[in-house]
Parts: C-alpha cells; structure tokens; sequence
C-alpha cells in the first residue's frame, strides 16, 4: 500500500474509530415480566430488520440506512451469554414452548451497521457502527437497593411490619416457628448450623410469598440467587420477633447482612448497574390483573421500589457510591398480544397509572422515559368477524387451534368493586418454525427507535 493510501486509511479508521458507538441496554423486570421472550424478539427484529417489512418505526431502517446487524462476541467473559439460539430452538419447537424464564444475569452483544443520516459526516463517511450490548438481569435484586442505608436491626423492623399484614403472617407461620425454637437454644457452638436451618425455613417462606403471588420479596438473592446458590452468603433472615435476638445469633446475623450488603448488592450495582445507559423496566400488567386485588398492588409496591434505583439526585446514596449513567428509561407492558389492538392505549395507560408514584422521582431527576405496550414474541391473530366482533386466535396447551372473544381490559385501575369480576387473558403458546424468522412482535420497532435510536442518525 503506497503511504498516503495507507495514511487515508489510517486516518478513516480514527474517523470511524470516533463515531462507532457503544450502549449497554439493560433489560430488567419481575421474574415471568417477559425479559426473555422480549430480548429474543428485539434480537430477532435487528438481525433480520433489511428482510422485514414490521418496523415501520424504526427509522434507520425505514429510511434504509441499515446496512446489517449481526451478534457479535462479548468481551465480558465473566457473566453468560444471553441464549438467544436456544430460545430460538424452544420457539420454533415442533411442540411449542417458552424458553425458560432468566434466573441470572446474562448479557449478548449485536453490531449495527449503518449510513449516518445526511450532514457533515454523511459526507465524510459512509458507514458507522453501533455496539449494543443487551443485558438481562433479574427486576428482584434490584428490590435489593434500600438495603444499602439500613442496619440490620432497621431492616428487621421494617420486615416485621411487613410479615405482620396479611396474608404474609400465614405464610410466615412454619419459619416463626422454627427461629422461636432455635432461638430459645441458641448456643455459640451450634449457632452457624442454626442459622442455616431457620434461613432455609426463610427462603421456603419467600418462595412461598413469591408463588402466590407476592413480589416485595427480599433479600433478592434469597429469592433469585443466581451464582450464589448453596453458599453461606445466604444464611440470614431478619429478626421479627419482639424478643431480644440470642447473644450467640446477633452478632453473627449482623455480619451476615452487612458482608450481603457488601459483597452481593454492591458489586452488582459496581460491575453492572454502574455501566447501563438505557434501562427497559417490564412490567406484566396482564399477569398482575389476572392474580387480582392484592397481587395487583404488590407490583405496584415493588415497582415503586425498584424505581428507587434510577433515583440518583446529586445527593443520593446511589450516586455517591456508584453514579450510574442511564439516561433514559422506557417503561414496558409486555404481552399485549394477550388482548385485541384497540385496547393496546388502555394497557399503556395502566402502566402509566402503575409507575406514577415511582416515576415523579425520575421526573424530579429528569431523566426521560416513555411508555410502551408490546409483545417481544406474539402468538395471537387478531380478527375482526363479519358481525363486526373482535377475536383472538392462537395455539392453546393441547397445540389446538382456537378463537377467543375480545378479553376486558379495564379503562383505568380497577376499584374494589371491580375485582369481584376478575380478569382473564389468553395464554397462547408459540407456534412457528424456523421459516417465520423474524418472529412477529407488537411495537418492538417504537421501543427500539426510542431506546436506541438516536445512537443511528
Ligand atoms: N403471549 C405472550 N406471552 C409472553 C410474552 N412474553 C412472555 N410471555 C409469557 O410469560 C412467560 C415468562 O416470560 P419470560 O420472558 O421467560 O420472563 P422473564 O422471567 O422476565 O424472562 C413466558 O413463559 C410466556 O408464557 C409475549 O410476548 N406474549
Ligand atoms: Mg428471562
């Protein structure tokens, strides 16, 4: 190559160099929310985006500035890769089925290739790149948070409030029972072994909470452990009884929260948390509707709760002790293909009405967010019969095929009266094969132009 070729080529690649670009999009959501299927839908949709003709919305696609996207790998060897191919595989499976639900943090990396919109560097160029790095990490441990500025003795307090309500002092029964018996022979030489016990008893609690329906559920790792199952990090409760805590046990209890506060919570807000620059919160309204009453104003709870992590005004713990970069937040109702479109605005008005209370603080700190009602994988038909009637069609449990009447959506939150009728939703299974790549999705083009479409003019 002659010098000044070389020097031209040099000089493009700095250029290049200077407007590739980088986001790391973290997913994130209650568990069953819809991360999986979303991530796998938003992955299907970029990698075949040029054979596509459903993202009206994206516009570096519809304006045919996209080049090509394609999965790239990930320089971050310590956390697993988001198995995008399996969940592919259980999609288009003969049978039909959902991938199985996130239990971890898990990340993947896509490049996009694409033209710049016109302006200086249209001129000077002709292509960039965006590297976007999508994670998903579970919405429990972000309930984790507010853990951070309590005590151990704090935390008790606020757990014994909550385990005094209903229904948790049903379910809290068979754990209370156990750490009242330990307790009262608590010893120094037995009080490790101790502990394990009436943890355990604790986290058969939680699950418990967690199957029927409860979402404020914490210590989130006690929950989700990911890559801390089985290790003594896991062995603390609180201390919900009016009774002094055993001398042998304090001590130890105390350390055991504070050692979880440090080396589980934080870490996770240092090595991940700290880098995200766009933050997906899903939320399965439907579900939440479906449980009724009380599951619906748990995940009001939680969601309010979780919402304390984007809330990084100059003087907060969080930003002192890590400041994080988000800078823009799209709240996400998945599963609208549950419900016919001319009730799609409804459901994005229950998200609304959901996340208001957490949402003024974002307001406060101005970091902007949108609202979106979306399917990362849809299973539904959505037909208009002669009579003017709305159906829906899909693959029920047994892989038949059947049509089921507009499901009610109501316009607002429901009041207490609303509840006695309940609500159901249709919980169609997949049904494609390798052939329908890209996978039919509601709105995934709306979200991604939001989310990460400035980073494409
Ligand atoms: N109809 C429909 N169901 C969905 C969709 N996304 C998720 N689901 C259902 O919700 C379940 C949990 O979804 P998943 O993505 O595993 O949730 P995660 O735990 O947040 O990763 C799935 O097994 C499906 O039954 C969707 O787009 N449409
Ligand atoms: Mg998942």
């Amino acid at each position: 190559m002659s010098r000044i070729k070389q020097f031209k080529s040099q000089t493009r690649d700095l250029i290049h160099r200077g407007f590739d670009r980088h986001i790391k999009l973290a997913v994130t959501g209650l568990s069953g929310a819809g991360k999986t299927a979303l991530i796998t839908g938003v992955l299907e949709q970029l990698l075949y985006a040029n054979e596509s003709q459903n993202l009206p919305y994206f516009n570096v696609r519809q304006h045919q500035r996209l080049i090509g996207c394609r999965l790239h790998t990930s320089p971050n060897w310590d956390t697993p890769r988001f198995d995008y191919e399996k969940a592919v595989e259980c999609l288009t499976s003969a049978q039909g089925k959902w991938p199985a639900s996130t239990r971890d943090v898990s990340e993947i990396r896509v490049e996009l290739k694409y033209h710049p919109e016109r302006g200086i560097a249209g001129r000077v160029l002709d292509e960039r790149r965006l590297t976007v790095d999508i994670i998903d990490y579970p919405g429990e441990w972000l309930l984790d948070l507010p853990l951070l500025s309590l005590t151990y003795r704090q935390w008790s307090e606020k757990q014994r409030t909550l385990i005094d309500s209903t229904p948790r002092q049903e379910m809290a029964e068979v754990w209370l029972k156990k750490l009242y018996e330990l307790s009262e022979v608590a010893t120094e030489d037995n009080a490790e072994n101790q502990l394990k016990i009436v943890a355990s008893a604790y986290r058969a609690y939680l699950s418990e909470c967690k199957t029927r329906g409860l979402k404020l559920l914490q210590p989130g790792r006690l929950v989700l452990p990911g890559e801390l199952e089985g290790t003594p990090s896991l062995d603390f409760f609180p201390w919900p009884l009016k009774q002094p805590i055993p001398n042998a046990w304090q001590g130890l209890l105390e350390q055991k929260f504070e050692y979880y506060k440090e080396h589980v919570i934080k870490p996770f807000y240092q090595n991940y948390f700290r880098h995200f620059n766009r933050q997906l919160i899903l939320v399965d309204v439907l579900g939440a509707l479906e449980g009724g009453e009380s599951h619906f104003d748990e995940l009001k709870l939680a969601l309010t709760e979780i919402m304390q992590s984007f809330n990084y005004g100059q003087n907060s713990l969080l930003k002192r002790l890590f400041s994080p970069q988000i800078d823009k937040v799209a709240f996400v109702a998945t599963k609208t293909d549950s419900i016919i479109p001319s009730d799609h605005t409804k459901l994005t008005g229950l998200l609304n009405a959901l996340t208001l209370e957490g949402r003024q603080q974002l307001q406060f700190e101005r970091i902007p967010f949108e609202l979106f009602s979306v399917a990362g994988v849809s299973t539904s038909q959505w037909k208009q019969l002669k009579n003017g009637t709305n159906v829906l069609e899909g693959i029920d449990e047994s892989g038949a095929l059947v049509r089921v009447g507009a499901p009610h959506v109501p316009g607002r939150l429901p009041a207490k009266d609303d509840w006695q009728q309940g609500y159901v939703y249709p919980h169609f299974l997949p049904n494609f094969t390798l052939a329908d790549s890209p996978l039919p999705h509601i709105r995934l083009d709306k979200l991604l132009n939001a989310v990460i479409g400035d980073k494409l003019r």
